[in-house]
């Protein structure tokens, strides 16, 4: 515990932590679990190409979804380079997608030869709404909008699903952080065209790497699966292109064991969640984003706002400060990606047309959650959140003047 300015590391005191604090879920199932499932792949000799355990991942996935179709890929930026593939869609087609995102949301775009119309998104939830995406509709060539359900929190469906209808647009989503999260009681899997989640190791449900495209479309799952790999098990459809984006044995078994610890862990987050609430909950200048009450949710990221006139540090500064500690906070995602290249050349248009995107840019961080953070852990870092801020005047001409 730091009891004095001088106790900082970013001062030259001790680090708070002796190996870092990521954000991210690292939720490792048990070796002898993972063990037999890997002896049964050794003995069947079969290593890939969507073997037993893969098909019985998809199957888990599809009663998780309550879906009929969940096709499994290497990660969720090939599941998104491949699903945009698998859509009627021509080359230019363009397709409404928030800038604030993951970088792959909109690179799958341009490798699927689509062009990005760049909207914002609302200042509370962090994510497009029917109001934000409608001014840029009237675009010539606009065929798809893109919703990413950001930090598990699903879009505002009801009001996008009647806006698409309207309109005649479809709805896609990259739904990478929502796996297990409703909308009015249905999976965030349920809506759209297709929905990509992640399995990346810092997911709560993980398979190292991996991903899946859920979708009720029987003919868009048979091209996902044609796309995904040359030698296809399923029925020849055409599709523009092959790929490689199979899903291993390994892949699926890890899966299969995270699938079973899925519960467990959202609990686990979810304890955190409430951890970091209270103890941050009254701070000046430190908002948080909650998930709705009634849904269910998998707790992944931890999301506060800090606003810098009432915490006494902008954002990039505390996060100097924390990562001097050894606690790996994240800047998800700076810059927008309306100013990323090549998109802030190729479409100067909008560069300054995106102010909440702009804003968010500048005060949201994610605080380290998952297996590897303890409830003390918690303690301390909301311990040092409120020193920092409790001497914020006095720490700051020491440190950014
Ligand atoms: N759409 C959205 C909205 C997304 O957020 C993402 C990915 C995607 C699509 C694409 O999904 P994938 O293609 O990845 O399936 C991470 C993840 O790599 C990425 O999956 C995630 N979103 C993004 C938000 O965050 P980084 O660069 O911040 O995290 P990374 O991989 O450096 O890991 C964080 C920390 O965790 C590391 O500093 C160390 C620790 N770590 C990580 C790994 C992988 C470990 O201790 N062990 C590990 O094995 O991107």
């Amino acid at each position: 515990m730091k009891r004095q300015l001088s106790d900082l590391a970013i001062l030259g005191g001790s680090k708070l932590c002796d190996s870092f604090l990521p954000v991210g879920q690292i939720n490792i199932p048990e070796w002898e679990r993972f063990e037999a499932l890997a002896n049964g792949i050794f003995d069947r000799g079969c290593y890939s190409n969507h073997g037993v355990l893969a098909q019985e991942f998809e199957n888990k996935l599809c009663q998780l979804f309550n879906m009929p179709h969940a096709v499994t890929l290497t990660n969720a930026t090939i599941g998104l380079c491949l699903a945009l593939k698998a859509l009627d869609l021509a080359p230019g087609d363009k397709v409404v997608v928030p800038a604030f995102t993951f970088a792959a949301t909109v690179q799958a775009l341009t490798w699927a030869g689509l062009e990005p119309v760049f909207c914002d998104v609302d200042p509370h939830t962090h994510n497009i709404t029917a109001q934000t995406v409608a001014p840029w509709l009237d675009t010539p060539g606009v065929k798809v909008i893109l919703g990413v359900h950001l930090w598990g929190n699903p879009c505002d469906l009801q009001g996008l699903e009647t806006l698409a209808h309207e309109r005649g647009l479809s709805l896609f989503f990259d739904a990478a952080h929502a796996v297990g999260c409703t909308y009015g009681g249905k999976n965030a899997a349920e809506f759209g065209v297709c929905a990509v989640f992640s399995f990346h190791a810092t997911k709560v449900l993980s398979s190292t790497e991996g991903g899946c495209v859920a979708t009720n479309d029987g003919e868009i799952a048979e091209r996902l699966r044609n796309l995904r790999s040359i030698s296809g098990r399923h029925a020849n459809v055409p599709v523009p292109v092959n790929s490689n984006g199979r899903f291993s044995e390994m892949q699926a078994a890890f899966g299969l064991l995270s699938l079973e610890d899925f519960p467990r862990n959202c609990a686990a987050n979810e304890k955190r969640m409430r951890l970091y609430h209270e103890g941050l909950r009254d701070v000046p200048g430190v908002r948080f984003l909650l998930p709705t009450p009634g849904e269910r949710h998998n707790y992944q990221y931890v999301v506060l706002e800090i606003e810098e006139k009432e915490f006494g540090f902008s954002r990039d500064e505390l996060v100097r400060i924390l990562e001097a500690e050894n606690i790996l906070v994240r800047r998800y995602f700076v810059p927008g990606m309306h100013r990323c290249v090549p998109y802030k050349t190729q479409f100067p248009q909008y560069v300054d047309a995106l102010p909440v995107t702009d804003a968010l840019c500048e005060k949201v961080m994610q605080v380290p959650s998952g297996q590897r953070v303890t409830d003390e852990d918690i303690a301390v870092i909301c311990g040092l959140i409120r020193f920092i801020h409790a001497h914020a005047r006095e720490l700051k001409k020491r440190l950014f003047v």
